[in-house]
C-alpha cells in the first residue's frame, strides 16, 4: 500500500517553506512512510492545456506539482477557498463572501488536480486529500475512473448548520463529501456539526449509528482525529536550539526580564488584535509590570492578497504602534511585533525561553503552536500556555490557563496569573499536557487516520519507521 497525500500545496523539504500547520502535519506522514505527495506548484502556466505533473524523488518521497493558470488559481484560491470557505467554515459570516464564477474557478481547480493525479495512481494508493481546498476532490477522481480508497481530514472547524447553509452552493459540496470513504475532523464537535448538517438536508435516516452516512449505495465513514506534534522532535530541538545565535540574541535582548510570546501566521481567525488590546489592557491594570516584561509577537504574512487580510494587517500595525507610543520607554518597548518567518528550531527555541505562550484564537480547528509550546518547555521550569477556549487544542490542553479570546479583561488576568505563577502549579500543569501531548503525538494522528481508512491494506503496509518513535 502507498501513501497519496494530496493538498493545494506541498512542501518540499530544504526549500523555504511557508508557515502552516497542514504541512507540518502532512510533512511527518510523508517523512515516516514515503510515498507520493501532489498539489499545486504555485507556478502559473498560461493555458490549463499545457499541464503536465513535474515530479521530483527525494528520500523516497515523490513530489508532484502541476503549474495552473494564474487567473483561475486566484479565483480559486484568493477567491472561494480563502474568501468564502476559510471565514465561512470558521463561522465568520461578516467577512465572508460569495461569487458564483469563484465557485465555478474551484470546481475547474478541483477537476485539474483529478485529471491530473488520476494518471499517476496505482490500484492499492491509499489516496488522502486534505482540507477545504479540495472538498468536491473525491467526487471529481470518481469521475475520472479512480477506485481506490480516498480519506478526507479537515483541517479547519465544521461550523453549525445554521451557519453553513448560508452559502448557496451547501449542498453541492456536502454531496460532494460524501464520495469519500472516510471524513476526518479535528473534533467531535466537527463530527456531531457535520452529522447534524446531513440530516438537515437529507433526513435523519441517513446518518446510522456508528456516525457513517448512507446514501445513494454509498457509506462514507466519520471519525474525530485530533492532529498532534512530533514530541520527542520538539523536546530534542528545542533545548538544542539553545545554542543557536539568533536564540542568544533574543536571550540577550530579554534584560533578564521573562518573555511572554505569540507566534500566528497574521490571520484573522487567531485572535490578534483582541490580544494585543488585552496586553494593553493588562499593563493598564498591571503598572507594576510596565518595564518588567516583554511581549514578542511573531506574524508571518499570509494571504496576503486577500483584502481582509492587508486590512487586519494595517490594524495590528496600528494597535501595537499605539501601545508601543503610550508605554515605551527609552530602555523598553512593550511589544516586539515581527513579520517574518523564522526556521522551525528557532522557533522552538524562543518557546523554550518563553515564560508565557499566548495562543489566543478567536476560532481554530486545532492550533499547533500551543501543543509545539508546551512540547518545548524545559520540565523543571516550564512555562504557562494561555489558550482560548475556542481552539480546537483546548479539549485536550485542559491544564493550560483557558479564556474566551474575546474577553480581554480575561486575558490580561491570565497574563497576570501565568507570570506569577509558583513553580510547582507550572510543573504539574506542565506534566499533565505532556501526558496528553504524548498519547496522542503526530505519528499516532496518521496511523489512526490511516488505519480507519483502510484496515486491511495498513495491516499489510509497515511504515518506514514504527508509529511513535
Ligand atoms: C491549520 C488550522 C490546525 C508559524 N510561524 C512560523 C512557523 N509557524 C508554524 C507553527 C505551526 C504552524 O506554522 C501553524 O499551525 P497552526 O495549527 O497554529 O495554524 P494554521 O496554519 O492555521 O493550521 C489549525 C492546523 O492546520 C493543522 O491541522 O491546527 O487549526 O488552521 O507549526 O510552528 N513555522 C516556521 N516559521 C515561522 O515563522 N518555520
Amino acid at each position: 500500500m502507498r501513501l497519496v497525500n494530496v493538498s493545494n500545496r506541498i512542501t518540499i523539504p530544504r526549500r523555504a517553506a511557508a508557515p502552516g500547520g497542514l504541512a507540518v502535519g502532512v510533512l511527518a506522514a510523508m517523512r515516516a512512510r514515503g510515498g507520493l505527495w501532489f498539489g499545486a506548484s504555485g507556478d502559473c502556466v498560461a493555458n490549463a492545456a499545457d499541464i503536465t505533473p513535474k515530479l521530483l524523488e527525494r528520500d523516497r518521497v515523490t513530489y508532484a506539482t502541476i503549474d495552473v493558470p494564474e487567473e483561475l488559481y486566484t479565483a480559486y484560491y484568493n477567491g472561494f477557498a480563502n474568501g468564502t470557505l476559510w471565514p465561512l467554515l470558521h463561522s465568520f459570516l461578516g467577512t465572508f463572501h460569495y461569487s458564483a464564477s469563484e465557485y465555478q474557478a474551484y470546481d475547474a481547480v478541483n477537476s485539474l488536480f483529478a485529471c491530473h493525479l488520476a494518471p499517476l495512481l496505482t490500484d492499492t494508493d491509499l489516496v488522502w486529500v486534505h482540507d477545504y481546498h479540495l472538498l468536491p476532490l473525491a467526487h471529481k477522481l470518481h469521475d475520472a475512473g479512480v477506485r481506490n480508497r480516498i480519506g478526507f481530514f479537515l483541517h479547519i472547524p465544521f461550523p453549525p448548520y445554521d451557519v453553513l447553509r448560508a452559502l448557496p452552493v451547501c449542498p453541492q459540496l456536502m454531496r460532494s463529501l460524501l464520495s469519500f470513504d472516510l471524513l476526518g475532523f479535528q473534533t467531535q464537535g466537527d463530527r456531531l456539526n457535520f452529522l447534524a448538517t446531513a440530516t438537515a438536508l437529507w433526513g435523519e435516516t441517513v446518518v446510522g449509528s456508528d456516525g457513517a452516512v448512507a446514501m445513494a449505495g454509498r457509506r462514507t465513514m466519520t471519525g474525530v482525529f485530533p492532529i498532534g506534534v512530533d514530541v520527542a522532535d520538539i523536546e530534542k530541538s528545542s533545548a538544542e536550539s539553545l545554542k543557536s545565535t539568533s536564540v542568544k540574541q533574543m536571550q540577550a535582548g530579554l534584560l533578564g526580564m521573562p518573555l511572554m510570546i505569540g507566534v500566528d501566521r497574521l490571520d484573522y481567525s487567531k485572535g490578534l488584535l483582541e490580544r494585543f488590546a488585552a496586553y494593553r489592557e493588562f499593563l493598564e491594570v498591571h503598572p507594576e509590570q510596565q518595564r518588567r516584561v516583554v511581549y514578542v509577537q511573531i506574524a508571518p504574512l499570509s494571504r496576503a492578497d486577500v483584502r481582509a487580510y492587508a486590512e487586519l494587517r494595517a490594524a495590528l500595525e496600528q494597535s501595537a504602534g499605539r501601545t508601543n507610543g503610550v508605554f515605551a520607554a527609552t530602555d523598553w518597548t512593550p511589544i516586539r511585533y515581527l513579520n517574518r518567518n523564522f526556521p522551525r528550531n528557532v522557533l522552538m527555541g524562543f518557546f523554550r525561553m518563553a515564560r508565557v505562550g499566548l495562543v489566543t484564537p478567536v476560532r481554530d480547528g486545532m492550533n499547533l503552536v500551543a501543543k509545539e509550546f508546551v512540547a518545548a518547555q524545559d520540565p523543571d521550569d516550564p512555562g504557562v500556555l494561555v489558550l482560548s477556549s475556542l481552539a480546537g487544542a483546548a479539549v485536550e490542553l485542559e491544564d493550560a490557563l483557558l479564556v474566551n479570546p474575546y474577553d480581554s479583561s480575561a486575558i490580561a488576568r491570565a497574563m497576570q496569573t501565568a507570570l506569577t505563577m509558583p513553580l510547582d502549579e507550572r510543573r504539574a500543569r506542565h506534566r499533565r499536557s505532556m501526558q496528553v501531548l504524548r498519547s496522542n503525538d503526530i505519528h499516532q494522528w496518521h496511523t489512526r487516520f490511516l488505519r480507519a481508512l483502510d484496515p486491511i491494506g495498513f495491516e499489510h503496509a509497515k511504515p518506514r519507521r514504527a508509529a511513535g518513535s
